[in-house]
Order: C-alpha cells, then structure tokens, then sequence
C-alpha cells in the first residue's frame, strides 16, 4: 500500500525503493525460483537450459550467472504456438492475452490468477508513480480485448481506488462525448490516439483545455519528445510514458514517474531487464544502447528467460529525483526490425518523428513508405499541414530539406490534405512496406 505525506509523491510499494543490494538478492531469490519452475514444468525450456549444462537452481550462485542462461524470443513462442510454453496446465489459467501478431500469428499469452494479482499491483504501482490517485475518473481508451492495455490499466485503476470508465477504442465522437460529460482527469490510450482524441473535441465545437484531464498515461507504441510536446500543447495534461509487452505481462513493465519523467521505472522486482547488443548478445553497460531483453522474476504461467524484446533503449541506474531506485529505461527508440536501411543509412521511424513535429506547420500524423523499385530501398514521408493556409510546396522543400540535413539522405516528402493520412485507433501504423510490390 502506498506510504508517504501529503507533499510527497506516493510511492505504492517498498519493493521500488530497496537498496541496489536487497534488491539483487530478491532478484537472485526469484530467479532461482523461476529456473526451477521451467525445469520441472516447462519441457521446452528445460531442454534449453539442459543444452547449456543447467540442471538445477543451485548452480545459480549470483546474478552474474544469468549470463549463462539461454535467451528466449517471439520465435519461441510462434514454434510453441499457442500453449506450448505454459508451465502449468491450461486448466490452471484465468486469462488469456495476445501481442499483435502484424507478422502472422499473434503470440499468446496466459495468466495464474497470481499471475493477474501481479499484473494489478505492478500497475496500480506505476499508475500511482503516474500521479493518478484515489478517487480520480479515468477514462480508458485503450482497446479491450487480447490486447494488454485496456485490461492492464483497468485493473490497476481499480485496485489503486481510481474510477474506470472502459471506453476502449473506437467511435471517437463517442469518446469526445465521454471526455466532455464525464469530465475524466486521466486520459489512458496510445499516444498517437489520443489526438484523435484531442481532434474530436475539437470537431465537437469544445475546447480541449478546457476539460479537467491532467494526467495522459500513454504508451503501447514508440513516440517521441516531440509528440509528448504535441499532445500537451492539444490537451491540458502531462503525458506519462508506460511501456510494456504481453509476454511480460502487458503495460506495467516501467513507467515515468510524474515527479522527474526522466526515463522509465523498471518493475525490477517483477522483471529483470538486461541490454544487450543485438548483433553478437553480449552484455552492455547502464547508458549503452541496445536491445532489451526481460527475464520474468514471479510468473507462474509463462516464465521466459531473457526474452530479447526487439525494442532499442537504454538503462541507467542513477537515482531518481522521486526517490525510488529502480532501473530506468531511456531512450526508448522503437524496435529494431522496425529500423530502415535506406542506401546504407541506419533510419529510425522515430528519428523522422522526432523531425518533423519540430516544424511548426507539420500535423503529427505522417506515415513512412518503403518501396524498391530498382535494387536499392526508397523512402517517402507523407505528411500533412497543420491547415489550408499552409504553402505545401514550401512545406516540402523545408522538410526534404531538414531530412537531408540530418540523415544525408534525399528523401520525398509528399504533403497530403490535412485529414488524409488515416488515424489509428490503437497502435499507429507508422511505416507501410511496399518492397514486395514494387
Ligand atoms: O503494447 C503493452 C502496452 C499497452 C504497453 C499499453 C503500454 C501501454 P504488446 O501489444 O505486446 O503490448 O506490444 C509490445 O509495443 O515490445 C514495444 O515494441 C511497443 N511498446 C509498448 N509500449 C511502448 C513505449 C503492449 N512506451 C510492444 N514505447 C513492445 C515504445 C512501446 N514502444
């Protein structure tokens, strides 16, 4: 339960305060526990680990040896494709979620009720470090459904004491209705919906400032400084990063606390985060970009060792203006296959993003085009004017003209109609490939 005076930010849990030496014999504690737990109940990954000569939790001795253990990733899952990573019978799960699945199957996911017990306290724990307390209204724009977000922070606002309005996704006139009538002071979405959000009070004749929300706990999607400028200059509250996968549990991995906002809390009782290098695996240190890769510290149903994520940040165990101790995600760019190579050039989506919203006339809704019509891969920004009055043809040559400044590279901008890029409900689609239509 939280602790804390008044004038102080609340902090839900001891668990986020231990020193780095508690912290790690928890860790090593848990650890053991979960390698015990795969050995006897999860057939696949006790052949993994057999494969690396561990046979028993004893041969644990620090958290050094975790680097012994083997990695897991999203290919594991598809080849186990839908329970075969469970660690307990089917019987025994009280839930079920699902990542995404852009690239054929979607991974599933199950949960013990330990399993959702966790989920909800990590949760009420970061939606409290968010600034949310009891009492609030939060109005949920997150989808219900296999995907992790609507029920993720749902629970947690419960537990915490908050009021849940479950919108989901979809209708945003709707959803501009709720906000004005219902008058939430949390806003929860992915960030790229929530100025659909903003666009559709708007449309409905209201000021957005004028609503009472005050906080925005957004995430499920790569977004930038720039957007968070967006989005607090579109609606009168402070947008708080989440991150989170399903495979961990969903949102509650880390969040930034309202205090410093500066890098993300790793739940590191929960999750044990390493960054490593994607090329060769090898460890690296705190302030290093890499991959980040997950060890799961208390799951029953699913336990995964050193889950290489995909997502590029950085970790850095500097303490934290708001007390806490935990481990921070910085940086956190987007994944890496999501990464371009355009005529040998390292291109993150979130570097264009990052780009374009410093341009005052530019909209934030943009989409990247990848096609290849000879042998090499070819980039086109599509973009759209903040309104009518803008010139789009000096827009373009003042974005062509940032992008090869800052990448080298010539890259087509086209500026659309404002309204023509299509909005997202949940994650935003943000790079279209058209390499093998071309
Ligand atoms: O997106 C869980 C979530 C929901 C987190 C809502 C936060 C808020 P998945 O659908 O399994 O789970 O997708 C996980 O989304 O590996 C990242 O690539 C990306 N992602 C999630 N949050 C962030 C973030 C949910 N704040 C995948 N910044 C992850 C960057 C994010 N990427």
């Amino acid at each position: 339960m939280p602790t804390g005076a008044a004038s102080e930010p609340l902090i839900w849990d001891r668990a986020e305060t231990l020193s780095r030496d508690e912290l790690q014999a928890l860790q090593l504690q848990r650890l053991r526990a979960t390698v015990a737990r795969i050995l006897t109940a999860q057939p696949a990954g006790a052949e993994r680990l057999a494969s690396v000569g561990i046979g028993s939790p004893d041969e644990l001795g620090s958290l050094t040896d975790l680097e012994r253990l083997p990695f897991s990733d999203k290919e594991d899952l598809r080849g186990q494709y839908p329970f075969g990573l469970l660690a307990v019978p089917r019987e025994q799960l009280v839930r079920l979620h699902a990542s995404s699945g852009t690239h054929g199957k979607p991974t599933v996911v199950g949960y013990t009720r330990a399993d959702l017990d966790s989920w909800t306290e990590v949760m009420a724990r970061c939606m409290t470090m968010a600034g949310v307390s009891p009492g609030m209204l939060i109005h949920n724009a997150n989808g219900y459904g296999l995907f992790t977000g609507g029920l993720g922070f749902h629970h947690g606002g419960e537990r915490l004491g908050a009021t849940v309005a479950p919108v989901s996704v979809g209708s945003t006139a709707r959803q501009a209705m709720l906000v004005l009538d219902l008058g939430p002071q949390v806003l929860v979405s992915t960030p790229s919906y929530a100025l659909v959000i903003a666009e559709a009070i708007l449309e409905a004749g209201a000021d957005p400032h004028r609503t009472p929300l005050e906080l925005g706990l957004f995430g499920g999607e790569p977004w930038t400084e720039g957007m968070r400028a967006e989005i607090e200059r579109v609606l009168p509250l402070k947008a708080i990063n989440f991150y989170g996968l399903s495979e961990m549990c969903g949102p509650g991995v880390a969040a930034e606390c309202v205090t410093a906002r500066a890098g993300l809390h790793v739940q590191e009782d929960h999750f044990l985060v390493e960054v490593i290098d994607p090329s060769d695996s090898r460890r690296l240190g705190p302030g290093v970009e890499g991959e980040l890769a997950f060890t799961t510290l208390t799951k029953e149903a699913m336990p995964l060792l050193r889950y290489r994520t995909g997502d590029i940040g950085t970790v850095t165990e500097q303490p934290c203006a708001c007390g806490r101790t935990t481990a921070r995600l910085t940086g956190l760019r987007g994944r890496r296959d999501e990464m371009l190579i355009i005529r040998g050039v390292n291109l993150h989506p979130s570097s264009v993003e990052q780009l374009l919203l410093g341009v005052d006339a530019v909209a934030p809704h943009y989409r990247l085009i990848v096609e290849r019509p000879r042998a090499l891969d070819e980039l086109t920004v599509e973009c759209e004017p903040v309104d009518r009055e803008t010139d789009p043809q000096r827009l373009r040559a003042e974005i062509e003209r940032l992008l090869r400044e800052h990448t080298g590279l010539r890259i087509v901008v086209a500026v659309l109609e404002p309204g023509s890029i299509p909005r997202s409900e949940g994650k935003a689609v943000r790079v279209i490939d058209r390499r093998g239509q071309s």
